[in-house]
């Protein structure tokens, strides 16, 4: 263990005896959802993990500490300072902990703490991905080299359509990182379950998916997983509705020159404003989905370990 990491006592005693614990991310509190929605989601999420017989463990950085397990007025700051806390993804992970600063963790930063922290299963909304004109802007999230890297499993909607979802495929092919569908072939696209692209692997319990996880890295296959869970039927979009707001919201960054770090919470506020908050409701449903996927991987994984 070393010593920039905070892990909370309960975290710490889930660790000790075994038990299942699922990561969570706080990029999604500070930057993906407004206040107080973020707040109440993120302690929704929380209680779902308990319900599912498993331990929460939400990242972030405080006051310069690698945090693995927040208290609830860790969150609640988080949830309310929004946008003025850091997004902090791999390269600022050192400029925060020097400076003693606080910070939002992405999916890369959450992978790595979660990681320090020996805990493998991690749920969030979506991955950061190979954006749209990538070719001419080189706009890649670092969370796809994490997943190259490093040994957690990341439970999602898959990657919002803003992406270039061909291209994250591509991309996440090259690196050696698996994409399995929970009881899907396809690939969801967050808002939809529909991407017209194909997963890697179908698996259809998390058992299997528990299976699947113990045999890549009892193999020493480093590197993450995407498990992708389609949002429930009951609460998607409309394919075309969506796909035409993404548009729009993709014409108005371009205009404004949104680029680099801004571009991921940009986007997903002028969609919320472009569905009058329609997609920010799915947006919720799908993270609540995820984190009781997630619960039950972690919990036959424990079991696989023991
Ligand atoms: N996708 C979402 N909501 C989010 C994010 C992605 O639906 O909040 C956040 C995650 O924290 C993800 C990050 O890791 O955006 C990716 O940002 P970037 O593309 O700048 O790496
Ligand atoms: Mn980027």
């Amino acid at each position: 263990m070393n010593s920039f990491l905070e892990i909370s006592p309960e975290v710490k005693q889930a660790i000790k005896s075994n038990k299942p614990i699922v990561a969570l991310e706080s990029t999604i509190i500070s930057h993906g959802m407004p206040y107080p929605k973020n707040l109440e989601t993120a302690l929704q999420v929380e209680q779902i993990v308990r319900n599912n017989n498993a331990i929460p463990a939400t990242i972030a950085i405080i006051n310069g500490k690698l945090k693995a397990g927040l208290s609830k007025d860790e969150i609640k700051l988080l949830a309310k300072q929004g946008q003025s806390v850091i997004k902090t993804s791999r390269r600022d992970i050192p400029y925060l902990v020097s400076k003693k600063l606080t910070g939002a963790t992405t999916v890369a930063s959450t992978m790595i703490i979660a990681q320090m922290a020996g805990i493998k299963i991690f749920a969030t909304g979506g991955i950061g991905g190979v954006h749209r004109g990538a070719a001419e802007s080189f706009d890649i999230s670092a969370d796809l080299q994490e997943l190259a890297h490093t040994n957690v499993a990341v439970v999602c909607a898959g990657a919002k359509a803003i992406l270039d979802l061909n291209l994250t495929l591509e991309y996440l092919e090259t690196q050696g990182v698996p994409v399995i569908g929970y009881k899907t072939k396809e690939l969801p696209a967050f808002y939809t379950r529909k991407s017209g692209l194909n997963v890697d692997f179908k698996l259809d319990s998390p058992q299997e998916i528990a299976n699947f996880l113990k045999s890549k890295w009892d193999l020493n296959l480093n590197g993450g997983v995407v498990v992708a869970n389609p949002v429930p039927s009951a609460f998607q979009m409309d394919y075309s509705h969506i796909m035409n707001i993404i548009d729009n919201a993709l014409l108005e960054a371009d205009k404004l020159d949104v680029k680099g770090k801004e571009s991921t919470p940009f986007l997903l506020e002028k969609i919320a404003k472009l569905t009058g908050g329609k997609s920010l409701e799915t947006n919720i449903k799908l993270v609540l989905n995820n984190a009781e996927l997630a619960s039950k991987i972690a919990y036959d994984y424990t079991r696989l370990i023991k």
